[in-house]
């Protein structure tokens, strides 16, 4: 059996991080693209060389050309410009819809048996035009955005309980910003739900509440320490999760950005819900029923994706 391609575009912090963790994994053969000449193939020629230290086989090569993504089984994208102190993911959406527009491009003629994950800011809007773009099957084009998210709210409370982050369980719905919904009751530690260690006296709702604040302003609080760049260790360690439930069809649960038919009572958008991710890209979404004060956080989440999906439309006549 050949090994499975994984089409890496954009060739920064993320891309590298990606191509590296997608090697020791050995997921398949690794090709790293970006529109800087020099970068892919310098970071694919350097990692190529930590593979018979880390005992990893792969083939992993760079290229500025998108023929060079040509039969990728997965394709990642994080082509586009990070968020600077200051700057909301909102102020990147005219510079990254217009690269969006060209990955999509490049992916409908090079690789459209891809599945296709989004991890471009701003993540709800870069993955719906992305799947304009590409005009592939929206279960095969998903958003990462959750599964990073709730891992920074896994560990926040693992931080919080002294307990193995293993054993923590959580989940985010709505969009990637900072009006993101971490669900507390559907929140576990060893399937214990946060209400109830609330009431057991192993913490208090309002460390609870500033756990859940932090958790929204994850991405911020990294940005501020870093000064000239945003996250990335954890946006690739998501990232790879979603990749291989896709190519190993694990059928894991994971929170995604994913295209709504109905569910949720949203119809044509891209937002963050519980899915299934098999061989058939997203099998399944999740349609948990909301309380009341969920409900409410989620629509404004959803109204928030909606009006950058206007503006959108008005700054580039593509979409
Ligand atoms: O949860 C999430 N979805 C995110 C999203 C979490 C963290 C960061 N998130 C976003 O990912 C971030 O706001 C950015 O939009 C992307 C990529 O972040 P990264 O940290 O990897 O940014 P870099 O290091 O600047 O890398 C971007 C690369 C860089 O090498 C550019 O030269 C390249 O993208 N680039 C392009 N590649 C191909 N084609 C085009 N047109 C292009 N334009 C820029």
């Amino acid at each position: 059996m050949s090994r499975k391609k994984i089409a890496l575009v954009g060739a920064g912090n993320i891309g590298g991080t990606l191509a590296h963790l997608a090697g020791l994994k050995e997921l398949g053969d690794i090709v790293l693209f970006d529109i800087v000449d020099g970068v892919p193939q310098g970071k694919a020629l350097d990692l190529a060389q930590s593979s018979p230290v880390s005992g990893f086989d792969a083939t992993l090569s760079g290229a500025s050309d998108y023929a060079a993504i040509a039969g990728a089984d997965v394709v990642i994208v994080t082509a586009g410009v990070p968020r600077q102190p200051g700057m909301s993911r909102d102020d990147l959406l005219s510079v990254n819809l217009g690269v969006v527009a060209k990955v999509g491009a490049g992916v409908k003629q090079y690789a459209p048996g891809a599945f296709v994950i989004c991890i471009t800011n701003p993540l709800d809007v870069m993955v719906w035009a992305l799947q304009k773009a590409s005009g592939l099957p929206a279960n095969r084009v998903v958003g990462m955005a959750g599964v990073l998210d709730s891992a920074r709210f896994r560990y926040f409370l693992s931080e919080e309980f002294k307990v193995s982050v293993e054993d923590v369980s959580a989940f985010v719905l709505g969009g990637h910003g900072d009006d993101m919904v971490p669900s507390v009751r559907y929140s576990t530690v060893g399937g214990v739900p946060l209400p109830d260690l609330i009431a057991m006296g192993w913490t208090t709702q309002a460390r609870i509440d500033a756990i859940v604040e932090r958790t929204r302003k994850g991405g911020g609080e990294i940005v501020g320490l870093l000064k000239t760049g945003s996250a990335y260790y954890a946006p690739a360690a998501s990232a790879i999760d979603m990749a291989e439930s896709y190519l190993k069809d694990k059928r894991r649960v994971l929170p995604c950005a994913a295209y709504l038919d109905g569910e949720y009572g949203v119809k044509g958008l891209y937002v963050g819900v519980p899915t299934i991710i098999g061989a058939n890209g997203v099998e399944r979404v999740m349609e948990i029923k909301l309380d009341a004060a969920e409900q409410a956080m989620f629509d404004k989440s959803v109204n928030s994706v909606k009006t950058l999906i206007e503006a959108a439309k008005g700054l580039n006549k593509d979409f």
